[in-house]
């Protein structure tokens, strides 16, 4: 893997009928609903690095998840590529208080009212896939504005055994 590609996680808490999502205040992707999520520190698991993205973003302590998603995204921004391989769980249950943060600001919605065109446009393409209990790999390129020029989505049966 190349030095510009970031391995990520990212992470939507469900609740019944709901999804939190949590605006980017800053960084990466500000401006946009989103779980949360950040880069993998050298020598954490990417489990670990989910759970500690989520306490520092919003404030709780995934307990119960699973792996739903592993995404590819690959892009140019300002003449330079990015990459992030975003390892995506669903959990549905936590410890401590929503809490908006510098980074993110949480809020519930139900699943007919997801915020898709002030998300990344991909996520209309995998979350709904994702919140009906599929489990995907994916692969999405983007341009320099953001849009998606091409595109990959397979189905798999289990990503437990790693993925990394
Ligand atoms: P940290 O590590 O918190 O400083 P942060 O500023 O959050 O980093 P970065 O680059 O680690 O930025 O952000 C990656 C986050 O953005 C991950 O949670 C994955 C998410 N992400 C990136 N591309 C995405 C995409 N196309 N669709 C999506 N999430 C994406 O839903």
């Amino acid at each position: 893997m190349s030095d510009n590609v970031k391995v990520c996680t990212l992470v939507l808490l469900r609740h019944g009928n709901e999804i939190c999502l949590a605006m980017k205040k800053r960084g990466f992707g500000a401006g946009r609903w989103n779980g949360a999520g950040g880069k993998v520190e050298p020598g954490e698991t990417i489990e670990a690095a989910m759970i500690r993205e989520c306490q520092e973003e919003i404030g709780v302590t995934p307990t119960r998840y699973h792996k739903a998603a592993i995404h590819d995204f690959r892009g140019i921004k300002n003449g330079e590529k990015w990459g992030n391989i975003g390892h995506t769980f669903i959990c549905d249950a936590w410890d401590g208080e929503l809490t908006e943060t510098e980074e993110m600001a949480p809020r519930w919605f139900t699943l007919d009212a997801i915020p898709y065109d002030d998300m990344w446009p991909d996520d209309r393409l995998w979350l709904p896939r994702l919140l009906k209990g599929e489990l995907l790999r994916t692969a999405f390129r983007f341009d320099d504005q953001d849009q998606i020029i091409n595109m990959e989505i397979t189905p798999i049966d289990n990503l437990d055994s790693g993925g990394q």
